[in-house]
């Protein structure tokens, strides 16, 4: 197991290489080229350069979070075929920069949807929440204004102001989309793209959908066992896996994310996992909490119990940190929470460890 941490390059962080350095126990960064619009190669000198600077900092970029896939193939269209080998060409250049592990995700027009990017908690603190029936109603401009309030003007992952422009025809595209047909043309992504991740020794971890149910009439298609198991099923390849993000399943109370540790990892098919955790407060409302079992709704120890029982061998990562202490920067990506929650792991980790001696 390696301990990673999420960074962005390009002075687009208020964390830098230097602290994370300095996180006992955390190895490397889950980095990628933020400024690259989907679908464009990940040129071969910049992806060297990011590494180059990565590694004078004394940590090293084996997983890339995100290389994102391009709307076009995620909706079927014939200009897939492009957007797919320009895929295959930054998976070449990050094979040979030494990259291990590729987090994306599948979900249509946006990434993850939060209603609070800083509700008050009593300690204090700021965590990102959601309200359901608030989501629900939202119209596109009052979901864009709902992620940019609080953002403290950083870029949200997924949430880049060019998608927004294309965002309303995109979400109209998709009201008559199966998830039937949905799974269809990732299946025709998974199968071209496959191939090459053996190739270039590389695992393929998807990010679930988060929050794990369908919003805004779109299809969200991994957000439950029964789904992963499906979505695993849609390709032979060992290559082709998971991210388990403990926070974003998690939110679903019907989700046993330990139980899914268990499944997944003992297929063989986790190669990152976000650890974070989750508090209800009604139905599908909730809020993100500091990482420790006893702060949220998870039980953190038999998450990881499970994974390293059952021969989890990649990488992990804390997921989104409350605001505290202060600290402004990028919601969920603050240095000192997330330092704090991945010492915490290291240390679950270590006497789960240790007692299976
Ligand atoms: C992340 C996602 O910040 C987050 O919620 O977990 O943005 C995640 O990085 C992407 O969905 C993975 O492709
Ligand atoms: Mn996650």
């Amino acid at each position: 197991m390696k301990m990673v941490f999420r960074w962005w390059p390009n002075g687009d962080d208020t964390v830098t290489l230097g602290q994370i350095r300095q996180i006992p126990g955390v190895s490397g960064v889950a980095t990628m080229l933020s400024d690259i619009p989907a679908g464009e190669v990940w040129s071969k000198e910049a992806v060297f350069s990011l590494r180059d600077q990565v590694h004078e900092a004394g940590l090293e970029m084996e997983v890339i979070e995100s290389v994102n896939v391009h709307e076009d193939i995620k909706k079927g269209l014939p200009s897939r075929d492009e957007y797919i080998s320009n895929y295959i060409t930054t998976m070449k250049n990050l094979h040979e920069a030494g990259v291990k592990c590729i987090c994306y995700n599948l979900m249509p027009v946006m990434d993850w949807f939060r209603s609070n990017l800083e509700m008050p908690l009593s300690d204090g603190s700021f965590a990102m929440a959601y309200e359901h029936a608030y989501a629900k109603g939202l119209t596109l401009d009052k979901i864009i204004d709902s992620m940019m309030n609080g953002s403290h003007d950083m870029t949200l992952p997924g949430w880049e102001p060019e998608r927004f422009p294309a965002m309303t025809k995109d979400i109209e595209f998709y009201q008559n989309v199966s998830a039937e047909e949905y799974f269809k043309n990732i299946t025709y992504f998974l199968d071209a793209v496959m191939p090459y991740a053996e190739e270039y020794d590389i695992d393929f971890g998807v990010h679930p959908d988060d929050p794990p149910w369908p919003l805004f009439h779109l299809p969200k298609v991994i957000c439950s066992t029964e789904s992963i198991r499906e979505f695993l099923n849609l390709n032979t390849s060992k290559r082709h896996g998971l991210t388990l993000c403990t926070g974003s399943l998690g939110a679903n109370k019907e989700n046993d994310v330990p139980a899914m540790a268990k499944e997944f990892a003992s297929m063989g098919r986790v190669p990152f996992v976000h650890l974070r955790n989750v508090k209800h407060t009604q139905d599908k409302d909730f809020h993100e909490s500091a990482h420790l079992s006893s702060e949220g709704d998870l039980d953190m120890y038999q998450i990881i119990k499970n994974l390293h029982d059952n021969g989890f061998d990649g990488y992990i990562r804390p997921d989104h940190g409350r605001r505290i202490w202060g600290e402004v920067s990028r919601p969920g990506y603050g240095l000192y929470d997330r330092a704090i929650g991945a010492n915490y792991l290291l240390g679950l980790w270590e006497a789960v460890d240790k007692a299976s001696r």
